[in-house]
């Protein structure tokens, strides 16, 4: 990620926007359209288009009545009854883009020690999990002990991404592990809420801050055998909710051919246990669509390396882990797959993890809780709203 990361740049630098319109997208046989057309301040008129400033459309007869019977229309006529200049809506969601940014959110989960907090650091290029270190000060990252969340608005060619990551305190170090997904899927959940609340107001702001989890990215132990019960049934309840995205945690604990055979177990043990996780083959939307996410398939869960220090290789500086037998650079794809990860997260599949958020988790919650507030609304127990309509507006 070749991005500028703005000092400080929180939520205050973040421009507020207005809200996302016309959109009008199928996932998972949920349609949700919104809003209809709109005029947008910064419209430029297409060229040849009726709002092109000199050119009125009283003078178009005239260019039809010069033109011999018979004959083809010239590129003129063409312009101005043929082209309409759809595409020039492209350049309109692009500089609205520009201008409004958005929001991106991912959430780091798995046991303890299994280096969430190195690759959160790893993500961002900086030791952003440890901002209020001194600069340059060689610590050890500390046990993760609660969630975390860490937001940096990175600006690329103009464009504003205010990506947040949340690093979560790693599990397993109890005896009994149950119930150890309850805080994450608690604070999933929270986040729709939140949504759900601003949503339903009457007085809506422009755009709702969101806080929604778009990607969940579960770290499973390097132990080259097959899924341990407990990832299962986390990542059973976690896709349920969230789009997860498994890793194979310190892949370089790992021979290639370990890691090969790993991953293929893994695969079979999710397909055996009926476990979709991101991309899922519901969700795509078309043959194309389809042949890109089976080639991620194949590669998932992807065999990833967390470093935060940088290293001198060749008179170039990079990102890895130091060992007695060289250097293993976490941006090299020959080295591990983590820039694999990172592409998919922040470049190839960064909008349709926020489509599938939005259309098919969050309306889930949505549905759910607007049932069970209408319930509730319905058969009120003494005649009184009850307590979660009072409590949530609905
Ligand atoms: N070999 C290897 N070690 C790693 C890797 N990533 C992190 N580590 C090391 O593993 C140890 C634990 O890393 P953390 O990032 O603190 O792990 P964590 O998952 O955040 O742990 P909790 O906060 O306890 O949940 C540190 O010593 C890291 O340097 C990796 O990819 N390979
Ligand atoms: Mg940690």
């Amino acid at each position: 990620m070749a991005g500028t990361y703005v000092p400080g740049g929180e939520a205050a630098a973040w421009a507020g926007g207005r809200r996302r319109r016309g959109a009008l997208r199928q996932r998972g046989g949920q349609r949700r359209a919104c809003g209809g057309p709109r005029r947008f301040p910064h419209h430029r008129p297409v060229p040849g288009s009726s709002l092109e400033p000199q050119e009125s459309s009283m003078e178009a007869p005239a260019v039809l009545e010069e033109l011999p019977p018979g004959a083809a229309p010239g590129k003129g006529a063409h312009e101005l009854f043929g082209y309409v200049g759809i595409e020039a809506v492209l350049d309109q969601m692009r500089v609205k883009t520009m201008k409004t940014g958005f929001e991106f959110n991912i959430m780091v989960v798995g046991q303890s020690g299994l280096g969430k907090s190195t690759m959160v650091n790893t993500l961002f290029k900086s030791k952003v999990s440890r901002k209020a270190s001194q600069p340059g000060q060689e610590e050890r990252i500390p046990k993760t002990v609660q969630l975390q969340s860490v937001t940096h608005v990175i600006e690329e060619k103009g464009v504003k991404m205010k990506l947040t990551v949340t690093d979560t305190p790693g599990f397993g170090d109890q005896i009994n592990n149950e119930n150890c997904w309850d805080p994450i899927i608690k604070y999933i959940n929270e986040q729709y809420e939140r949504y759900l609340r601003e949503e339903i107001l009457i007085t809506r702001k422009r755009k709702i801050p969101d806080t929604r989890v778009h990607g969940c990215v579960y770290f499973v132990p390097p132990t080259g055998h097959w899924l341990r019960p407990l990832d299962l049934e986390f990542m059973r309840r976690l896709s349920k909710i969230v789009n997860v995205v498994p890793v194979i945690a310190k892949a370089d604990t790992l021979t290639l051919e370990e890691r090969a055979e790993f991953k293929q177990r893994i695969q079979q043990d999710l397909k055996a246990h009926a476990i979709s996780v991101y991309p899922q083959e519901d969700f795509d939307e078309d043959p194309d669509d389809r042949l890109l996410n089976n080639v991620i398939r194949e590669k998932i869960p992807f065999a990833v390396v967390g470093a935060d220090q940088e290293h001198q290789v060749n008179g170039r500086r990079v990102l890895g882990r130091k060992t007695k037998w060289g250097i293993i650079e976490v941006e090299n794809p020959t080295h591990c797959e983590f820039p694999m990860l990172r592409d998919l997260l922040i470049r190839s599949h960064l909008q349709d993890l926020k489509d599938i958020t939005h259309n098919v988790h969050y309306e889930s919650y949505r549905v759910r809780r607007l049932n069970e507030s209408n319930r509730v609304a319905l058969s009120p127990p003494n005649g009184l709203p009850g307590k979660d309509e009072d409590d949530s507006n609905l």
